[in-house]
């Protein structure tokens, strides 16, 4: 099977090994996935992320899924939008790749990303799905775990974009 997969809906229904949630620094949630991934996982998830104090920018940390059907959810913190000239595109790239490593540290086979800082933190869709499968493709190439990544869309634009992406650049 195919190691990079696609899917477009709620990443809270999802039911792999961890989601990733699209965090701000202080872990202690938001809105978009954030506050979906906390509203579906219950007050037990806030309670244990208040504990872990916050999480810089492109690094990651990983909790218990609680009501979620996953088994873990991996926070990790992009970048806000501020034109690129600031290292955004680094940053987004560190924050694949940390979520990947925990996941490998922690044996997952399965994980699931939504578009990390396309929403509230309004990084270019087009470039920020580049960046996102450039760094998956790279650490599974060096990598057995996680076996498999799904980039979950939400959106009917970054579905697009992820679908061009993923068969022009194989
Ligand atoms: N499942 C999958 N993807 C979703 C869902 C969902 N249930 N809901 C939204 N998206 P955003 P950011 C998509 O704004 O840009 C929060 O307040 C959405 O369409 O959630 O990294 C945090 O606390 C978009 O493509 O995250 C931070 O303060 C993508 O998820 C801030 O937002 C990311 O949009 C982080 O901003």
């Amino acid at each position: 099977m195919e190691r990079i997969q696609l899917f477009q809906g709620d990443i809270t229904q999802m039911h792999v090994d961890a989601i990733v949630n699209a965090a701000n620094k202080s872990l202690l949630g938001g809105g978009g996935v954030d506050g979906a991934i906390h509203r579906t996982a219950g007050p037990r998830l806030l309670e244990e992320c208040r504990k872990l104090k916050g999480c810089e920018t492109g690094e990651a940390k990983i909790t218990g899924a609680y009501k979620l059907p996953c088994r873990f959810v991996i926070h990790t913190v992009g970048p806000v939008w501020y034109g690129g000239e600031i290292g955004e595109a680094e940053l987004l790239a560190n924050a694949y790749r940390n979520s990947l490593k925990l996941a490998r540290d922690h044996q997952l086979k399965t994980i699931a990303f939504p578009n990390i800082s396309t929403g509230v933190y309004h990084f270019p869709k087009d470039k920020a799905a580049q960046i996102a499968i450039r760094t998956v493709r790279e650490f599974l190439s060096n990598n057995a775990l996680p076996e498999t990544v799904t980039f979950c869309v939400y959106d009917d634009e970054n579905r697009t974009i992820y679908q061009d992406l993923l068969k022009h650049e194989a």
